[in-house]
This record gives C-alpha cells, structure tokens and sequence, in this order.
C-alpha cells in the first residue's frame, strides 16, 4: 500500500502538462499522463522525464488517449483511479479554432465533460478532484477592466466558446454532484516550451532565427493586442494549489501587468542586442533596425526591415485587451508570481537564440536545417 498521491494529467505532452509533470513528481507524486497517438514522437517536451516502465517504481506512466473518445478517458481513470486530473489537453490555439471550431468544439467542451461523466460514473466523485484549463478568452470583449472572477464573460472565438462550455459544465457538475471541481481562469502564460506558432515564441524563435541570418523578415498580424502575460511555471504551480484547499472555487490568475505585442518585439530585438524603431501604419506598418551591439545578430546591419504586417494574421474577431486581478488568489491562496514578462522574454530570447546558432553551424557545413515559421 502507498500513500502517495496519483494525478493523471490530459495535455501532458503540451507546455503546461510539461512544467506540472515535473512539478508533481517532484512533490511525490505518481503521475499518469494522456498522450495522442501522432505518425512522429510528440513528447520532446517530457522526454528528461521519461521513466522506464520496466524499471520498479515508476512513478511517470503515459497513456494513449483522446479527449474526443469517452471510453479510452473512462479506462484510463478506472485504471488510474487518481486522486486529481488535471485537464490541460485542448485545441488551445484561438486562431486555428477559425478553421477547426467543430473539432475545437468538441476536444475543448465536449471533452470535459467526458471526464466529468467518467468520474461521476465510476463513482469517484468524492475521491478525485478536477482542476478545469479555463482561460481569460472567455472575457474577450472585456466588460471590465481589470478582469476578475466576477467579471461578465464575452467569448470571441470558437476557442473561447468552447471553453465557456468547460467552464460552466465544471461548475455545474461542482453544484450538482458535490465534486470537488474548479476552474483556473489563466491568463497567458509563456516560457522556452512555448508552442513555437503562439505570439511570444513565434517573435523570440523568428527573431533569433533572422539575427543568424536564418530567415529574413518576420510577418506579424495585430501587434497593438494587449496581453497580461507570466511565466507557464509560475501558473502551474498555481494548478495544483487550487486543488489543495478546503472547498473547490475559481480562480483568476494573471500578473495584474499588460504589454503590446509591440513592446515584445522590441524586448526580444533588444536582448538579441538590437536597436529598432516601428514605423508606418495598420498593415504597412514595420520595424527597421536603427542600433546594433553585441555579437547577437551577426547577419543584420542598420537599416534591415525585420517585421512586416501580413494581414493573414488578422482574426475575424480579436481580442484587444487583457488585463488580470489576481488579487483573490493572491489573498485566498497566496499565489504570487515570481518571474515577471521581461525575464521570461530574455529566457526564451536565450534558449531561441541557442537553438538558431546551432542551425546557423549546420547550414554553414551544407546541411539543410527546417526553420519554417507561422
Ligand atoms: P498546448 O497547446 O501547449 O498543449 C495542449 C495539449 O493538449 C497537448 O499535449 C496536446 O497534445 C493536447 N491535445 C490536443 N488535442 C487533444 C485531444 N484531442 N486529446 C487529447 N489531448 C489533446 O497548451 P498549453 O500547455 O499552453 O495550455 C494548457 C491548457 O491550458 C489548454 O487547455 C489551454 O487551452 C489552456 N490555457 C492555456 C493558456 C496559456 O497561455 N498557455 C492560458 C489559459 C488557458 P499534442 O502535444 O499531441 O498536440
Ligand atoms: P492568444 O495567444 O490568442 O491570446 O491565446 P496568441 O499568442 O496566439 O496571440 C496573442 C495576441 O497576439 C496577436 N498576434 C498574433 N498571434 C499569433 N499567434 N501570431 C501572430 O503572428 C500574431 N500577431 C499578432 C493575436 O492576434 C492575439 O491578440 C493564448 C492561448 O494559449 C490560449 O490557449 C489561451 O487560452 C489564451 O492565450 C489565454
């Protein structure tokens, strides 16, 4: 017999499922993970935690699964019996959720609820707590300004409406069936392990890849969007305090603090040792590079256009503005964020940077290095 805790974690492969796997295992846990069956490995995020499962004592399982499959969560958490699921998996990218809202639909909403079903049917509504990804797209035509727990929602995407869905199914079975059930209203949050296609890692992965003389020019869509964003370790943490208190509620976690994309541009231009200015307007708008010091950017002189506008970027609807008041959590829990925007700029900055050398290197001896952005 073991006394220790068991989470299973959907979107383990993801940036969030990542940093929380490490987080969990390092507090003792034994954690079970659902993974998607892809044609090529998709676990490079948790490949240095990967754990033999023919060695004794593993503490770190993965297992095939879907969240658009109701019988393969219902084995996993019979199999698993956890004492927390954390339900990180989605189809998280609010653009792509345009072009896919009926799969969006269904991962995002629908499959909450199929793990809500599967834990009230298997009877471990009073054992297995559940933490819900929920997300400040939900407000996205702001009512209020910050935005809080209490704030009115307005979603703007099939994302958003999806996730409205989640939010709502996850209080919902909270108030009907006792479980102890709760939403985390994140704010974005970022870090190295970004998806390389979200805003942030886009900027510091094609700069970088630019200053090495990889690419050529960065195409952005709406850079005067507002975001309030922190560091992915900073809120994962955050995940599992949620479910260690006496009684499940929501909680809005954010810095309280928001930048333009503009202003993370410039960041990622300056800690790559560059100088810019962002000249012109709506989609003839540019940055030009007006300084350079360091070593950061051998392949760029003053005067190199760096990021252009392309409309393709642009949302059928967007969401401007998101500002974040964590004060509950900050009183109720004590959550505070310890890495503020700037220095997870530099982080990433640093790790992209890295990353772009070494492609740089295999390019100059001939070898053909895949850099594609979008
Ligand atoms: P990622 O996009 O990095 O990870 C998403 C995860 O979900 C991946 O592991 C992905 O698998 C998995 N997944 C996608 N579709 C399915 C499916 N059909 N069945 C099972 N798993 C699936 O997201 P983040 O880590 O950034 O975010 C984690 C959660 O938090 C998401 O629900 C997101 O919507 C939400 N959120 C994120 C915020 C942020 O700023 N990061 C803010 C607020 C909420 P694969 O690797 O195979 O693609
Ligand atoms: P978001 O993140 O939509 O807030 O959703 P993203 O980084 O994709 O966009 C942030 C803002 O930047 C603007 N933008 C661009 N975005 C992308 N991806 N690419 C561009 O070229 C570009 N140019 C400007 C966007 O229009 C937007 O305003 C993220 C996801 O992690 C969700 O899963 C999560 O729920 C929310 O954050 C909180």
């Amino acid at each position: 017999m073991t006394s220790q805790k068991v989470a299973l974690i959907t979107g383990i492969t993801g940036q969030d499922g990542s940093y929380l796997a490490e987080f969990l295992l390092e507090k003792g846990y034994i954690v079970h993970g659902v993974k998607r069956r892809a044609s090529s490995f998709n676990t490079t995020r948790i490949d240095h935690i990967y754990q033999d499962p023919h060695i004794n004592n593993a503490h770190f399982t993965l297992h095939y699964g879907d969240l658009s499959d109701s019988s393969c969560l219902t084995r996993i958490i019979q199999q698993t019996q956890p004492d927390e699921i954390y339900n990180l998996g989605a189809q998280s990218h609010v653009a792509v959720s345009f072009e896919s809202p009926e799969y969006t639909a269904d991962v995002d909403g629908m499959g909450t609820l199929r793990i809500l079903e599967a834990i009230r049917i298997l009877g471990l509504q009073k054992k297995t707590r559940f933490y819900q990804a929920s997300t400040s797209e939900l407000y996205g035509l702001v009512q209020e300004i910050p935005q809080r727990e209490t704030t009115p929602f307005y979603p703007r995407s099939p994302y958003a409406v999806a996730k409205l869905y989640a939010y709502w199914i996850t209080v919902n079975y909270r108030e009907a069936y006792g479980m102890y059930a709760c939403n985390g209203i994140l704010f974005n949050h970022e870090s190295p392990r970004r998806g390389e296609t979200f805003v942030t890692r886009k900027i510091t992965r094609g700069l970088a890849n630019i200053a090495q003389g990889l690419e050529q020019c960065l195409y952005m869509g709406n850079m005067s969007a507002l975001r309030d964003w922190g560091h992915a370790k900073d809120y994962v943490r955050m995940q599992w305090m949620m479910l260690q208190q006496d009684k499940p509620q929501d909680f809005v976690i954010a810095t309280g603090v928001q930048y333009s994309v503009r202003q993370f541009i410039t960041w990622t231009a300056n800690a790559l040792g560059l100088s810019i200015e962002f000249n012109g307007e709506g989609d003839q708008e540019q940055a030009v590079v007006t300084a350079i010091t360091g070593d950061g950017a051998p392949a760029l002189k003053v005067g190199d256009i760096i990021v252009k506008v392309d409309p393709r970027y642009y949302r059928p609807t967007e969401v401007e503005t998101l500002l974040g008041d964590p004060s509950k959590a900050r009183k109720e829990l004590g959550w505070i964020t310890e890495i503020t925007a700037q220095e997870m700029c530099a982080e990433m900055v640093s790790n992209d940077l890295a990353e772009a050398k070494k492609h740089a290197l295999l390019k100059q001896y001939g070898y053909s290095v895949n850099v594609s952005i979008e």
